[in-house]
């Protein structure tokens, strides 16, 4: 029997709903859901291929080596967990808890994040539990909590059918969130009037639909918003009336912006400054501006700065809390605003909490039934310094899940250090994996439409994913795993669920009356549409906006302006090392290829490095040639592309193949080129070629 199953699309933050075709137990067959308001039936090239690997060289049965210079032998999951459970109680018991750390990805599931993070620093009691959104959004997080007060994308999608200016900084819209942009395009030819402004280094697709590009060197991202700022204020283009009633800090922002001008911006980001001018008169007059971002702002040593600068744009001309005008962030992977909500970041707690703060680790400590003072009061360690603690061998046993770091990490080369250095390393993944070589323990995840759960949108829209086919092998669903392995550590009356729903019900009282307020919600209400938080009561219909009382939740009300310098990247070019490298993504891959790399269809390239021609010419090298990358940290081996779409002193390369290759479709090519902690685009990795 043949039937199709309404789903939400497994990769990017824009939460598409998809219908899987599923014959015998398993998914066969995907097309885009016409009901759904996110995508109305259109997918993207990841999208519509989701299915393609689902049943390809995954992990089938837990597995166990003492030692990583043996092969593996498959175990039961009562001996995998055992043996788990036995080495992290005697690290916890010898070193104490934060001699264990947690690393998991905003790609699980909201209750099976929840739950890590309740087992991790309510049950073994450290709060080093950290996630790749710590490499991905979490500038954007601290953007929006200083700016607006709290956490979460003030619009909604349906805001671009609203918008008369769309602001695109750091983001490859047309290939990273393919559908958003395309709904972009389409509000453009309904309304010609429409413009599109987009702040890159590199003339990508996105680029190429702009009516302006304001072709930046890489990291001057902040220079350029002070510019603009420079230009609203002195053309008094400024809405006076909604900053002088709902911000605060104008003026400090507007005594930065000053020195600012569009000439001496332009000396900083190489952008004429006539076209600083232009795109500030476009933004400021718009009826309602779109600002939308992702890693071009966020992977950056001033990230923060950059979200701040952004946000300022938006309040300095009201642009807030109407139809079309908002500065939104552009999530990337499908639950990263889950993660965030439920709060499985070493600072936070569910809910938007924190752990510095004592009320909130007391409430936390109330939901969980612990008794008060449990919870521990310091941050654990984020995600960059638990492997470099690791690396110190002051991480002892280490628990990876849905996230590949001997990939995605900067500074391959010590997280390979690192994860020989720990005595125990789990591997809790779909698939096998880059990391997965350096594991001690490999726990079969079940994934996408094997177990059931919910995931948060970009637009802070909760869908419900249910269970549509079988777990291969003998893979369990993560929340499954989380459980099985805290009762093995002794914590059964904490961890007795039965379902997802349960934890979700619990997660839901960790919600109430905060910013996510997810109260209204219930699988029932999410299996016949999806909700947008704050959802405070079983009739709401979820908010589709924040902020349109422009009573923002910073304790004064007011929206706050941050001025910032411009400051140099962390690193910059030198003699020996006289290139930028900008890493990204391509419209056909998602990340470290353990899915996409499996699909005939998608993974027809090699890795490739872009150059001008320019440069090439003056240092010899032709297109298609294979060419070496080198860093002060380490080498990589790419074809050569030669292309002005890549301005001079620039090199482009995407990071999906930063592993060193060992799946048989790949050319194995040696370590990745990765710049130092934090920053992974601007001017940070230098280059020689
Ligand atoms: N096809 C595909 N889609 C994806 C993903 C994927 O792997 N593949 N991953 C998802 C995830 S997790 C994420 S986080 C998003 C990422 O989505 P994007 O951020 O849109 O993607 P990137 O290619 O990483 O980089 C964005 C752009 O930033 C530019 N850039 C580099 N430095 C600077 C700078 O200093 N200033 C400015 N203004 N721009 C700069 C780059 O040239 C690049 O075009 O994509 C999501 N969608
Ligand atoms: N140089 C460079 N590095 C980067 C970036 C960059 O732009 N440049 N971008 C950064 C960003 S924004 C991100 S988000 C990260 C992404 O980096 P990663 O998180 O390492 O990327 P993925 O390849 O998506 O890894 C997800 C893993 O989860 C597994 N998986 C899928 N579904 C499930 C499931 O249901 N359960 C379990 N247990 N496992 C599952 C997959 O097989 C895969 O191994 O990379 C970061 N690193
Ligand atoms: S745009 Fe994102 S959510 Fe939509 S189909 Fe493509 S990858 Fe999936
Ligand atoms: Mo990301």
């Amino acid at each position: 029997m043949v039937e199709w199953k309404a789903t939400t699309c497994p990769y990017c933050g824009t939460g598409c709903g998809l219908l899987a075709c599923v014959k015998e137990g398993r998914v066969v067959k995907v097309k885009g859901n016409k009901n759904s308001p996110v995508n109305q039936g259109r997918l993207c090239r990841l999208g519509s291929t989701a299915h393609k690997a689902l049943y390809k060289g995954r992990v089938l049965y837990p597995q166990i080596r003492e030692d990583t210079s043996k092969p593996f032998r498959q175990v039961s999951w009562d001996e995998a967990l055992e043996f788990v459970a036995n080495k992290f109680k005697s690290v916890v018991e010898e070193r104490g808890a934060d001699a264990t750390a947690f690393y998991a990805s905003g790609q699980l599931l909201t209750e099976e994040l929840y739950l890590l993070n309740k087992l991790v620093k309510g049950a073994i009691g450290t709060n080093n539990i950290d996630a790749n959104s710590r490499l991905c959004m979490a500038s954007a997080a601290l953007g929006y909590k200083t700016s607006t007060g709290e956490d979460g994308a003030p619009g909604c999608y349906e805001d671009i059918e609203h918008a008369d200016c769309f602001l695109i900084a750091g983001s490859n819209a047309a290939e990273c969130h393919p559908v958003i942009f395309r709904r972009i395009l389409e509000r453009k030819k309904q309304n010609p009037k429409a413009k599109i402004l987009v702040v890159d280094p590199r003339k990508t697709p996105t680029a190429k639909a702009a009516d302006i590009h304001l072709q930046i060197t890489p990291g001057t991202d902040v220079a350029l918003f002070n510019a603009m700022l420079h230009v609203i204020v002195t053309e008094k283009l400024a809405d006076e009336k909604f900053i002088k009633s709902h911000t605060e800090g104008f003026e400090e922002v507007k005594r930065v912006a000053e020195k600012y001008t569009p000439e001496i911006a332009s000396t900083i980001t190489g952008v004429d400054a006539s076209l600083i001018r232009e795109a500030a008169r476009i933004y400021a007059d718009a009826k309602a501006s779109l600002s939308l971002w992702a890693m071009g702002l966020n992977q950056s040593s001033s990230g923060v700065a950059k979200n701040n600068c952004i946000i300022n744009l938006a309040l300095a001309t009201g642009n807030i809390g109407k139809p079309g005008a908002a500065p939104f962030s552009l999530t990337g992977q499908c639950n990263a605003m889950g993660l965030r909500e439920a709060g499985a970041l070493s600072h936070l707690l569910p809910g938007y909490r924190s752990v510095a703060s004592s009320q909130h680790r007391k409430e936390m400590e109330k939901i969980w039934g612990l008794e008060e003072g449990k919870i521990s009061p310091s941050p654990g360690l984020t995600a960059v310094e638990i492997f470099q603690a690791a690396e110190r061998g002051e991480i002892k046993a280490l628990y990876i899940c849905a996230t590949n770091p001997a990939v995605s990490l900067p500074d391959s080369n010590r997280v390979e250090n690192a994860l020989r250095r720990v005595e125990l390393a789990v591997v809790q993944d779909a698939y096998f994996n880059e990391t997965s070589r350096f594991a001690h323990v490999l726990l079969p995840a079940a994934q996408w439409t094997e177990k059931e759960g919910t995931m948060t949108s970009s637009e802070r829209r909760v869908s419900y994913l249910p269970k549509i086919a079988e777990p291969v092998g003998k893979a369990k669903p993560d929340w499954e795993i989380f459980q099985l392995f805290a009762q093995k550590l002794g914590y059964s009356k904490l961890f007795n669920y039965t379902n997802p729903e349960e934890i979700f019900e619990e997660y839901k009282v960790a919600t109430r009356g905060r910013q996510c307020d997810l109260s209204g919600m219930s699988y029932s209400r999410l299996r016949s549409c999806s909700l947008q938080w704050p959802c405070p009561e079983p009739g709401h219909q979820g908010m589709r906006r924040l902020y349109t009382d422009l009573n923002f939740p910073t304790g004064s009300s007011r929206a706050v302006f941050h001025a910032h310098e411009y400051r140099e990247p962390e690193e910059n070019t030198s003699q020996s090392f006289p290139f930028i490298l900008v890493t990204g993504r391509i419209a056909g891959h998602w990340h470290t290829l353990t899915r996409t790399g499996k699909i005939p269809a998608l993974n027809t390239q090699r890795p490739f490095a872009e150059m001008n021609p320019e440069d090439a010419l003056l240092l010899g090298i032709e297109g298609g040639e294979a060419v070496e990358l080198a860093s002060s940290r380490g080498r990589a081996a790419a074809k050569a592309v030669l292309t002005s779409t890549v301005p001079r002193g620039v090199v482009f390369m995407p990071f999906h193949w930063g592993g060193p290759a060992f799946n048989n479709t790949l050319q194995p090519i040696c370590s990745p080129v990765l710049p130092s902690t934090g920053h992974l685009k601007n001017l940070s990795t230098k280059c020689a070629l």
